[in-house]
């Protein structure tokens, strides 16, 4: 380990992100690492992290400093083999990563989203039809696993057969970000046949004519990208597209019930869903942490970070920086003006595919604020543990018609 004679004037900290006590409850130890300076150091992996929303925010808008094509986890690309050919987009920077997000930025463009609209909302309707009627629902897998997974593959085009695989390799590729601790190795022994459907999914063949992964093929044809990177850009669809959007939904409907005032006024006024979505992905990220690798020596808040190390950024703790938020930072509030935060990222490689996750959210919540009187908890949550995200993988409610 490079730690022999290497200067660290940061606070040097022993605890480890990814157990399954901080998995679970994240919050204790970003406080921890916010008041402990503007940059720390963790021992264990021996990497930088930074959880105040400035420095993240600086951090992600400065991608020739901190850069991504060695990787956004704690592998370093340079030293490693990556467990998969690296995301074109994702794992890479300019001016490589220029061309294809200007492609994918095309095909997710506001005019093919708004086309989505009719057809995700009627969905959106029949669920909250369903599960209101029934009295009570588990908001993980009764609404939120079902919803993307209805609509999200029959946008991009893909096949009936093995949509099952869609949630496992997107734990996969979350999971795949931290350290090879127990959550990654078993992602990894169940990987192969996930991985296999994955693949021949992203094939021109595979893809239906009208659908997402139709129009990357064709950016193929038109030149915008080779051949070659198609099936690719498909991958990062389903790499980025399902998991994310099924916690993000899971965490603002359970924040939602758990803070009833919340609620209420979000059934006063449904027009506020687009609203509550930012404010439940600023006050539980789905996404927690991504990593970064510098280009050079760098100094971040007069902390000196040589070239060549991997950096945690806490997209989640900035979320609840009370330098950013105020003293109410932890409370969830839809009211709130959440624009700023950083768990859609910031910068270059903000999430591209951010307007399907809106539409989704904006049509579901709508749908059950119009429908549910009153939504409450009926149990504790229980948390789902992965290397990346952060979510439940159960959130009973009960629910009463208006
Ligand atoms: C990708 C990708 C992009 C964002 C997140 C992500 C698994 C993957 O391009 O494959 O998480």
């Amino acid at each position: 380990m490079p730690t022999l004679n290497r200067k660290i004037d940061a606070p040097v900290l022993d605890a480890d992100p990814f157990d399954e006590t901080h998995l679970a409850d994240p919050y204790p130890l970003h406080e921890l690492l916010r008041e402990a300076g503007p940059v720390v150091f963790l021992e264990r992996y021996q990497v930088w992290a930074m959880a105040r929303h400035d420095e993240v925010h600086a951090s992600l808008t400065d991608h020739g400093t901190f850069c991504s094509s060695r990787g956004a986890g704690l592998s370093d690309f340079h030293k490693e083999k990556p467990w998969r050919p690296p995301s074109l987009l994702l794992e890479a920077d300019p001016p490589d990563h220029t061309v294809v997000r200007t492609a994918m930025g095309k095909v997710i463009s506001p005019r093919t989203v708004r086309g989505f609209r009719d057809t995700f909302r009627a969905v959106a309707e029949d669920l909250a039809d369903e599960l209101v009627a029934r009295g009570g629902f588990d908001a993980v897998t009764d609404l939120a696993e079902r919803y993307p997974l209805k609509v999200f593959p029959d946008a991009v085009g893909l096949p009936s057969e093995g949509r099952e695989n869609l949630l496992p390799y997107g734990a996969l590729a979350f999971n795949a970000f931290g350290p090879r601790n127990t959550l990654l190795e078993d992602a990894l022994a169940k990987a192969a046949p996930v991985q296999e459907w994955i693949w021949a999914s992203c094939q021109r063949d595979a893809l239906a004519p009208d659908g997402l992964g139709a129009r990357i093929w064709e950016a193929a044809d038109n030149g915008e990208i080779t051949h070659e990177q198609a099936p690719m850009l498909v991958r990062s669809l389903l790499s980025a597209g399902v998991d994310t959007t099924v916690y993000g939904i899971a965490n603002t409907v359970q924040a939602l019930a758990a803070n009833p005032d919340q609620w209420a006024r979000l059934r006063e006024k449904p027009s506020l869903a687009r609203f509550a979505f930012d404010e439940a992905l600023r006050y539980e990220s789905p996404v927690q942490t991504f990593f970064r690798t510098t280009t050079r020596d760098v100094e971040v808040s007069g902390v000196r970070i040589p070239e060549g190390e991997k950096v945690l950024l806490f997209l989640g703790a900035a979320n609840r920086d009370p330098r950013k938020w105020g003293p109410d930072a932890d409370r969830m509030d839809i009211t709130r003006r959440a624009a700023g935060h950083v768990a859609f990222g910031m910068g270059i490689h903000q999430c591209v595919g951010q307007p399907i996750a809106r539409l989704e959210a904006e049509l579901v919540l709508t749908a059950l604020a119009e429908r549910a009187g009153h939504l409450e908890p009926t149990a504790d949550p229980v948390p789902k543990l992965n290397n990346t995200l952060k979510g439940w993988s159960s959130a009973p409610v009960s629910v009463r018609a208006t």
